[in-house]
């Protein structure tokens, strides 16, 4: 197991590490305005923690709210709040007053450290005891402004407990109701020394980038962690756009690169467009690693991904109760379509509800356990994700005679009709593999004679027809491709897929679409 000192503040312990391998004058947060070295993340970083004690009172445990783009004082706000002994609350930038109210009164927050925007929608919340300070505004109250007054003297990071709560990452709720899910201070380290150290094995010299926001624990890690981890740099990009993505490999020549299987295909879909001669794109030629989580990857997407750039995508999938991926490929250890094997530090299973293995080949559900375990703050959903001693993360999933974990769908996703069991991930994948089609989900949707009928939404390219003979051509596409009674019986087109702000899609939501 993972040994850890009885005394520990993973802020102070990543920032002290990198710095006594890499210095303070190595650069370290890098946006479109402006790049920070080590030491410039460590003095703002303590400035913000003396401003929350000094100013706001904050004492060890309280809990901060931060919310605000990727970008260095976001960065700077999550090691503040950290030496300060706060809990830091993580929720993504584009949430509303009401959602901020909601997880605020969960958490208990009593400081909201928001960036311009997120600061009106918090204080519209309207919680009661949260201080709003806005990140980077106009006036004297402003975090920013407060830090050029402060002492500007080294702080004296809180000497936490290595199972002291480090933060509270939210879950999405791509179903509804919130979840915070508490992670310690080691657990912060536990996933640079699983998936880190073992799979990714960044370098001092990797610049990384990524789409995912850091208030999503896949982006946390993979710009903020494990960069760190490493004595490495990380551009942040306010706006991760496939082409925001692009322009920035390009740019800062990424080694590095964390996004969804929605954002590589539609990288594709823009390198295609620019490159008639095919072949490896001389402007990605920096990129070492690229790493997909957020959905299983098709194998389609790793094939196009690997001619295109030469680079095997390591497919991972995490979960935010368990703080960063526990499944993955790794290095040549790869079958594309499969989510891999159990990182080295984490077990896997597939069980039935009963805690009983289910034979090698048929699907069951996914259930993990490894240093990190799943600690929801006052919710009575912890005993359906913790049970028999696994955290059983709501998957279904074929374990093959190798070891490969296969995906087949969220355990509530199974479409069940005419009593076939389908996994609309895998009509969907089928769908994926026809050059016409951009994006595609699929639910099962009532039907009084099936039970449910298997129903796919559909964003085509731009220049295909949305008409009757496209609808049976994709029909017959995916019969000649997976077992004919998963084709999906009916087909729409739709102008985009409803996902969340980590890019995940919604399936409830298609259901409007119907
Ligand atoms: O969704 C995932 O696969 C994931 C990956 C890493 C960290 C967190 C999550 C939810």
């Amino acid at each position: 197991g993972l040994r850890y000192p009885d005394r520990l503040n993973c802020a102070s312990h990543l920032l002290d590490t990198a710095i006594a391998a890499v210095g303070t004058e190595r650069r370290c947060l890098i946006s479109d305005t402006e790049t920070w070295t080590y030491g410039d993340l460590d003095r703002r970083s303590d400035q913000i923690a003396e401003v929350l004690v000094e100013d706001f009172g904050v004492v060890p445990g309280n809990r901060v709210l931060i919310c605000g783009p990727n970008s260095p004082w976001t960065v700077a706000c999550w090691f503040g709040v950290l030496k300060a002994g706060g809990v830091v609350v993580t929720v993504v930038p584009l949430l509303r007053s009401e959602e901020i109210a909601t997880v605020s009164r969960i958490a208990e927050v009593s400081v909201a450290l928001c960036a311009p925007g997120c600061d009106t929608e918090a204080a519209d919340a309207g919680v009661e005891g949260m201080r709003v300070v806005t990140v980077g505004g106009p006036g004297p109250d402003d975090l920013v402004a407060r830090c050029a007054r402060s002492s500007q003297r080294k702080f004296a990071t809180v000497r936490t407990s290595q199972d002291d709560v480090a933060m509270i990452a939210f879950t999405s709720g791509t179903t509804g109701r919130p979840k915070g899910c508490m992670h310690f201070h080691r657990d912060v380290l536990a996933i640079a020394d699983t998936f880190a150290k073992h799979v990714l094995k960044p370098q001092a010299d990797d610049v990384f980038t990524g789409s995912p926001p850091l208030g999503f624990t896949f982006g946390l890690g993979g710009l903020v962690i494990f960069p760190l981890y490493a004595g490495a740099s990380t551009v942040l990009l306010e706006r991760g756009s496939p082409e925001a993505l692009l322009a920035a490999v390009e740019k800062h020549g990424v080694s590095v690169l964390f996004t969804a299987p929605t954002a590589y295909r539609a990288m594709l879909a823009m390198l295609e467009k620019g490159d008639e001669a095919g072949g490896r794109d001389p402007r990605l030629q920096t990129l070492r690693r690229c790493v997909s989580a957020g959905e299983a990857l098709p194998a389609e997407t790793w094939r196009a991904w690997q001619t295109a750039t030469g680079i095997k995508i390591i497919d991972g999938i995490g979960a935010t109760e368990l703080l960063h991926i526990f499944i993955s490929a790794a290095d040549d250890d790869i079958r594309p379509g499969s989510t891999g094997r159990p990182v080295p530090g984490w077990q896997a299973a597939i069980l039935d509800k009963d805690g009983r293995p289910v034979p090698d080949g048929e699907p069951g559900l996914l259930a993990v356990r490894g240093p990190i375990g799943c600690r929801y703050l006052a919710d009575e959903r912890q005993t359906t994700y913790v049970r028999h001693g696994w955290n059983y993360t709501g998957d279904t999933y074929v374990r093959d005679e190798d070891g490969y974990f296969w995906y087949q769908a969220r355990s509530d996703d199974m479409i069940i009709s005419s009593g076939y069991n389908i996994a609309g991930p895998e009509v969907e994948n089928a769908l994926l593999r026809h050059p016409s089609v951009l994006e595609a989900g699929v639910i099962g949707m009532p039907d009084p004679d099936r039970g449910q009928l298997v129903t796919a939404f559909v964003v085509l390219r731009a220049d295909t027809p949305q008409d009757e003979a496209t609808v049976k051509e994709l029909q017959e596409f995916v019969k000649a491709r997976i077992a004919p009674y998963k084709y999906p019986r009916a087909v729409r087109f739709v102008p985009a897929l409803p996902r969340t702000a980590t890019g995940k899609l919604q399936r409830f939501r298609l259901r409007d679409l119907a």
